[in-house]
C-alpha cells in the first residue's frame, strides 16, 4: 500500500473551501500522480468507493470513482477507479433518486441524499487527455457526492427526510 494521508473531518475549513483548478502545468505533474496515488491509497484503506482532494487537505479539482458493489448497492457495477480532474457535471437528469450517502469526512453519520438519476460529466486525466462519459445510478451518486466536496458542500447539508 502506497502513502496514506489524514482525511479531514466535518467542521475543518479546508471542507468548505471552492477547490481551485489544476492548471495545464500540473498536468503530467510527479506531484499530481503522487497526490493521486496517495488519494487512492486512502480510499482503499477506508473502504470508501470515492474520494475528492480536499478530503485529504488539498483544496483542488481532483476526484477518484470507484463503484463497487456493497450492501446498500449491491447491483452497484465494479469500475476501475476514474480519476477525475476537474470534473464538470454539464448535464444532469431530471430525474431524480433517494439513496443512502456515507462520507469519509463525517464518522458515523449516514443518510438519504436526493440526486440526479444520470449525469454527463467532462473531465481530465492525468495526462491532460479530455474524456466525456454519462453515468447513472450508483456511479452517478458518486460523482455528485465529490464533485460537491469541489465546491465546499457536505452531503449532510442536503439531507432529505
Ligand atoms: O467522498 C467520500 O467521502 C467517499 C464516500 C463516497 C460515497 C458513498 C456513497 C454515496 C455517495 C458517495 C464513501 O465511500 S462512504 C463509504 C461507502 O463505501 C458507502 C457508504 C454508503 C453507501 C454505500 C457505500
Ligand atoms: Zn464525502
Amino acid at each position: 500500500m502506497g502513502t496514506l494521508l489524514p482525511v479531514a473531518q466535518k467542521g475543518e475549513g479546508v471542507l468548505a473551501l471552492k477547490a481551485s483548478v489544476i492548471s495545464q502545468a500540473e498536468f503530467n505533474s510527479q506531484w499530481l500522480y503522487q497526490l493521486t496515488e496517495a488519494m487512492h491509497a486512502t480510499m482503499l484503506e477506508r473502504n470508501g468507493v470515492g474520494i475528492a482532494a480536499p478530503q485529504v487537505y488539498i483544496s483542488k479539482r481532483v476526484i477518484i470513482v470507484a463503484s463497487k458493489p456493497n450492501p446498500r448497492y449491491p447491483d452497484a457495477p465494479e469500475m476501475s477507479p476514474i480519476i477525475m480532474i476537474n470534473p464538470e457535471i454539464v448535464w444532469m437528469s431530471e430525474q431524480e433518486n433517494l439513496g443512502e450517502e456515507g462520507c469519509l469526512s463525517v464518522q458515523n453519520e449516514r443518510g438519504s441524499v436526493r440526486r440526479a438519476n444520470e449525469i454527463q460529466v467532462h473531465y481530465f486525466d492525468l495526462d491532460g487527455t479530455k474524456f466525456e462519459l454519462r453515468l447513472s445510478g450508483f456511479p452517478a451518486r458518486i460523482v455528485q457526492h465529490e464533485v460537491d466536496h469541489l465546491n465546499g458542500i457536505l452531503f449532510v447539508e442536503r439531507l432529505s427526510e
